[in-house]
């Protein structure tokens, strides 16, 4: 009893390997989103969590983290002109602490907006002006620290149409414009994505994404990367194939890709179908990521069950990640670390990846 206690205690980090491995198959890096302790607390939940902040902060087990709300406007520019960074800061302060990368998320969108964005009644010139402030003090406070800001986020419906958010009904597409030549201009050496969900298939909302990177490639802004948030159901989530020809779509247009928020969530409770399934789901995302030379990384959007976004917006839903609540492994961890290990003997030559024929 005692053994198997002690065997359970060093498991986690005996067998941590989900970075490790996806750097020998070829990616920059593997990791997993996380929130500040402050926001943990106000969604009920404790805030020490050491075992939980073992496995975060294990750089074999993920090398880049995000913070999943700290950067956003709500908490960074909660009332005009006062900015406040604590709850980023954390999260960046422990990337920093571990170096790990960091992917900063997320400067513009609709969501978690501060209420005072939302409340006025806007001039264009007044919203260019907001968004300019914002972009800068927040990327300013950043400087050096990410590795790539998700500068807009969210800007699409379904059907490819864009989001009537408030700076679209100022704006119109010109806010996209404007919030990347803004974030050029402000640090010209951090990547700068597009980022959003449902863009891992081929569809309306896709060819959306290609829109956006070729009106700011047409006028010569500077974009580099898509990220597909990637929040998947078990039992349709994209198949190999379609991920595989959106990720090269948006790579022909000479940007990265990246998967920035990955989770599978399943009908609870889990059933072994519903696990396979999503150990399915995840071994093809990380066999598109590793067979698209242009594709980075996969970010998880946190690692630990618990701390899941899933259950509060999805009633009967869960179980969306790699670790249980007890911190056992979902048997979709496994199939990651399979998929990886596949990829990596022999090894590719000259830094790029090479065919994979094993798939
Ligand atoms: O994980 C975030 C959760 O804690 C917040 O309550 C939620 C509010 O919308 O945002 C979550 O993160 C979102 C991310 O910033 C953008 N893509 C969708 C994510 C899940 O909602």
């Amino acid at each position: 009893m005692l053994f198997t206690a002690f065997a359970a205690a060093l498991l986690p980090l005996a067998s941590a390997q989900l970075h490790l491995q996806a750097k020998k198959a070829g990616l920059k890096y593997f990791g997993a989103a996380t929130d500040s302790p402050g926001q943990r607390e106000r969604a009920g939940l404790e805030a020490a969590y050491p075992r939980y902040d073992a496995i975060l902060r294990d750089t074999n087990e993920f090398g880049q983290t995000t913070p999943t709300n700290g950067q956003k406007w709500l908490f960074t520019e909660p009332e005009q002109g006062v900015f406040n960074f604590t709850e980023g800061d954390i999260v960046a302060s422990i990337a920093e602490e571990n170096g790990q990368l960091l992917r900063c998320h997320a400067l513009v969108w609709h969501s978690q907006l501060a209420p005072w964005v939302e409340e006025t009644t806007w001039t264009p010139e007044a919203l260019r002006g907001v968004i300019v402030e914002h972009v800068t003090r927040v990327m300013e406070h950043y400087k050096g620290q990410c590795y790539a800001w998700d500068v807009v986020n969210e800007a699409l419906e379904e059907d490819g149409t864009y989001r009537e958010s408030i700076f679209y009904q100022v704006l119109g597409d010109e806010y996209i414009k404007l919030a990347f030549k803004t974030a050029a201009e402000v640090e010209p050496d951090v990547k700068l994505y597009y980022n959003d969900y449902n863009l891992e298939s081929p569809g309306p909302k896709a060819d959306g994404v290609l829109r956006i990177v070729r009106m700011l490639q047409d006028e010569g802004i500077k974009v580099d990367g898509v990220g597909m948030q990637a929040h998947f159901r078990a039992h349709d989530a994209p198949t190999l194939d379609e991920q595989l020809a959106v990720m090269k779509s948006y790579a022909a247009l000479g940007v990265e890709v990246a998967v920035t928020e990955l989770d599978v969530r399943i009908q609870l409770p889990v059933n072994e179908t519903s696990l396979a399934w999503q150990a399915e789901a995840y071994k093809n995302t990380a066999i598109a990521c590793m067979r698209v030379r242009e594709c980075v990384g996969i970010t998880l959007w946190d690692f630990y069950d618990p701390f899941s976004w899933v259950p509060y917006v999805f009633e009967g839903e869960g179980a969306p990640l790699l670790w249980f609540e007890d911190f056992s492994k979902h048997p979709a961890y496994f199939s990651v670390i399979e998929a990886f290990a596949n990829m990596t003997s022999p090894p590719k030559c000259s830094g790029k990846r090479r065919s994979h024929k094993l798939y």
